[in-house]
């Protein structure tokens, strides 16, 4: 942070919040409210910048990945949501392996690294169907890492076929589950849940389901869904509930704000969250993650200008190229579908940070710059550990 920039955000009425940030402390509650509320958006970015720039330098992740929903019928009824359909719905869909097959064919020639896989609640399909998806996709591509099924969709396997949680989650691993996606969680609280999304987990359920993957090797991410019914000590309460859960287990890898989409949903009549509302929600999130190692500015939910705008507002990873997603799009969101790692990386590059490919698991992939070592016994640094040590030294 220039002095400009520290003289700044003290006249801004920041200062407390900066001596914590500079310190390396922990936010209150009050401190997350006040940056919430604050009328300078940009004295709130400097300051997660500061912690963005700490902890990544320039750096900023992607991945080459495809998105594939394998099913749209969906029980849980959430008011939030423009995706899911009943079984008596003429659209209804429900993929079969092969047709995962030929989803994931269709992109053969592209160094695809991660399949996203998420889906509606749909209480017809057998636990064989899941393990059988899997099975396929490791067949398919080996070398691929399968994020799949969300917290939601776990909670009603154990259900529905009267396991516990630990052993839906160990069967899927076997079969070959890499990680869980950040989906599901909204807004972890009761106000909300009640109103929103009662017909699945609450907060209590979908804790104690990412505890139960993360003990098992299983990292995760964490969504939060904002802009709709919930207020903002909501919002502060989500990320509490998950910064304490990380100071438990250490599973979450990225926090992902994802505005409220409202068109084709129960909420229609709802405006979207504007553009520095949703720069807002990273900052705030960088900031009151202190234990969370990446945000991620989702560029198909914020558009990509605002997600590129979103590198210099706490985020470090924009996500993947992803090849068709249909839970946005149904929702209205009007970005395009895929773009190519060409595109992604004219994108970091713009916005002035350094592209860095990685796999789910945030292990950097390729030629990133470093220089070597001349001792054989040295363990090298790895690639972006020197960037960021590089643009943190001082007097840069
Ligand atoms: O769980 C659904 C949200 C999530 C709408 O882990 C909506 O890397 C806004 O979880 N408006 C699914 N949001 C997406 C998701 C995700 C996306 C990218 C990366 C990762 C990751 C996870 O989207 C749902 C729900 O929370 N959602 N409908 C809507 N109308």
């Amino acid at each position: 942070m220039t002095p400009f920039q520290r003289r700044y955000v003290a006249a801004a009425g920041l200062g407390d919040i900066l001596d914590k940030v500079l310190a390396g402390g922990r936010l209150s509650a009050g401190d997350g409210m006040t940056l919430y509320r604050h009328p300078d958006l940009l004295a709130v970015g400097v300051l997660a910048n500061e912690v963005r720039e700490r902890q990544h330098g320039s750096v900023t992740y992607y991945i080459v990945n495809q998105h594939i929903n394998h099913t749209n019928i969906c029980v849980a009824g959430c008011k939030f949501c423009a995706f899911y359909r009943t079984d008596k719905q003429k659209d209804a869909y429900v993929l079969s392996p092969l047709d995962v097959e030929r989803r994931m064919l269709e992109h053969a020639e592209q160094p695809i690294r991660e399949i996203h896989m998420v889906g509606g609640v749909n209480p017809d399909l057998p636990f064989s169907y899941y393990l059988d998806i899997i099975r396929t996709m490791k067949r398919v591509r080996p070398e691929v890492h399968v994020k799949a099924f969300t917290m939601v969709e776990i909670a009603a396997m154990a259900e529905n076929f009267d396991m516990t949680p630990e052993d839906v989650l160990r069967q899927l691993k076997d079969a070959g589950l890499g990680s869980i996606p950040g989906g599901g969680a909204e807004i972890l609280t009761d106000h909300a849940h009640q109103v929103l999304f009662k017909g699945k987990i609450d907060h209590r359920g979908w804790m104690e389901i990412a505890k139960t993957a993360h003990r098992l090797g299983l990292k995760s991410n964490a969504t939060m869904m904002y802009g709709h019914v919930e207020t903002l000590e909501e919002r502060i309460d989500h990320m509490l509930l998950l910064r304490e859960a990380q100071d438990e287990t250490g599973g979450f890898m990225a926090f992902i704000p994802l505005a409220f989409h409202p068109e084709n949903t129960r909420l229609s009549h709802l405006n979207k969250p504007s553009a520095s509302d949703e720069l807002r929600n990273l900052a705030v999130g960088r900031l009151m993650l202190d234990n969370f190692p990446h945000i991620k500015a989702y560029w198909i939910m914020m558009t990509p200008r605002v997600a590129q705008a979103g590198l210099h507002f706490g985020a470090d990873d924009l996500d993947g190229t992803v090849v068709t997603e249909e839970i946005y799009h149904r929702a209205g969101s009007t970005s395009p579908q895929m773009i190519s790692v060409r595109q992604m990386i004219a994108l970091i590059e713009e916005a002035g940070r350094v592209p860095v490919e990685r796999d789910t698991l945030y292990n950097p992939i390729g030629s990133v710059p470093r220089r070597p070592s001349t001792d054989p016994r040295a363990v090298p640094p790895s690639p972006v550990d020197t960037i960021v040590a590089r643009e943190n030294a001082p007097g840069v």
